[in-house]
């Protein structure tokens, strides 16, 4: 139990990691928990230690989500109709909050054509019809993949409410 590092028991239930991923990807070195990759006598011995850090991961991940989450206004103060801030970072698997502030409604969506390779956007973006209509609603999003988004407002892409998201 104390050899399993937090980061490599979370990222599979944490970031909601593809299973596509996992399976595609030998070296991945994170505990699995399909007995079909391990030998029996070792799933067997060891499901004990796994139910314990499994247990411990799921407080830790609640924990996280909480710390790591960043705000993002959706409408200015004065106005004007744009995402704030514009161009953000954020780290892998940490939640974005995109809230109504002025100028609604407002929605987010991702460009399909300016996501990381793999990445299906209808998972992470509103639908075009989907709208906030209320100051204070809010839509909230974690991205996974590593690489830079592009997203916009339906209502407003024309008027230039458009933003970018690095996930590092
Ligand atoms: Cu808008």
């Amino acid at each position: 139990m104390a050899t399993i590092t937090s980061a490599a028991v979370s990222i599979p239930s944490f970031t909601g990691l593809k299973s596509s991923t996992a399976i595609s990807s030998p070296k991945t070195t994170s505990v699995r928990f399909t007995s079909s990759s391990t030998p029996k006598l070792a799933v067997k011995a060891s499901l004990k230690d796994i139910g314990v850090a499994i247990a411990a991961t799921a407080a830790t991940a609640i924990l996280a989500t909480n710390a790591l989450a960043i705000e993002i206004t959706l409408g200015g103060d004065d106005g004007s109709l744009a995402f704030i801030p514009q161009n953000f970072e954020v780290a892998a698997g940490e939640k974005i909050v995109f809230k109504n502030n002025a100028g609604f409604p407002h929605n987010v969506v991702f460009d399909e054509d300016e996501v990381p390779s793999g990445v299906d956007v209808s998972k992470i973006s509103m639908s075009e019809e989907d709208l906030l209509n209320a100051k204070g609603e809010t839509y909230a999003v974690t991205l996974t993949e590593k690489g830079t988004y592009s997203f916009y407002c339906s209502p407003h892409a024309g008027a230039g409410m458009t933003g970018k998201v690095t996930v590092n």
